[in-house]
């Protein structure tokens, strides 16, 4: 199944105004890649979504980096999934590690975002992945199907919805997953996919790899038959992205 291929940029609380608009004209848009092969997420703040919608190319999809559980209404700070559908954007990423461990969101708030994004059309990059105590203790499938069953309770249409399987030790710290280990729970992924949503879903569904993805380790993770793309954070504020959308061109 040739399912297109998709590397987001998350770019986490970095970048201010300035840093947009020259990132968006020295690098993002320079980069020459097949369209009908790749898709290219970039995911600014949200006070920075009205300059990269206006800075961006538009072959580039911008995202917000997390939309409400609930609809329009008393939920200071939150930005709804209508009110970023109205304003043109039609992505967000939704369980981020950092937003399930440092802001306490449970796998069934997260189920609730993806559940108002998916109905208000938008596309959501779903981030799942285990700690590394969840890891050594065995449970690394189990702590992303919980995740994804959570998901599932709630949704029902996964057409709009991409997996990022993140694990929480490879975040920010420099240590990839081998090739082998991201594979192997990808392809596990997949099985779930198949077994509790449908074949479909399970042959299109994209599934990304997060966590410390780099111009060096790219080319080698893209060569797994079930790694689909990447969520790339500190690499996507520099020049190296363009060789990680490279690397899946
Ligand atoms: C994982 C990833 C982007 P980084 O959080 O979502 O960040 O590439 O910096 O590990």
């Amino acid at each position: 199944v040739a399912r297109k291929l998709l590397v987001g940029g998350n770019w986490k609380s970095h970048g201010s105004l300035k840093f947009v608009k020259n990132f968006a004209n020295d690098t993002l848009n320079k980069i020459v890649y097949d369209t009908s092969k790749v898709e290219i997420v970039i995911a600014p703040v949200s006070i920075h979504l009205k300059d990269a919608q206006e800075h961006i190319a538009n072959n580039i999809h911008i995202s917000a980096q997390n939309s409400s559980a609930f609809e329009d209404g008393a939920y200071t700070g939150e930005i709804s999934a209508s009110q970023l559908a109205n304003f043109g954007i039609g992505w967000t990423i939704l369980g981020h590690s950092e937003r399930r461990h440092i802001l306490g969101e449970s796998n069934t708030f997260v189920a609730s975002k993806v559940k108002i994004a998916d109905e208000y059309g938008l596309n959501t990059i779903a981030c799942i992945g285990e700690t590394l105590d969840q890891r050594e203790a065995g449970d690394t499938i189990k702590v992303c199907t919980d995740q994804l069953d959570a998901i599932r309770a709630q949704v029902d249409d996964w057409s709009r919805i991409v997996i990022a399987y993140e694990p929480v030790w490879a975040i920010g710290t420099g240590k990839t997953a081998t090739s082998e280990q991201a594979q192997e729970v990808h392809e596990q992924i997949r099985a779930w996919l198949n077994e509790n949503i449908s074949e479909e879903a399970a042959n299109n569904t994209r599934i990304l790899y997060g966590g410390s993805v780099n111009a060096g380790n790219a080319d080698e993770l893209i060569q797994n038959p079930d790694i689909d793309g990447f969520l790339v954070g500190g690499a996507s504020l520099k020049p190296e992205f363009e060789s990680i959308v490279k690397a899946c061109n």
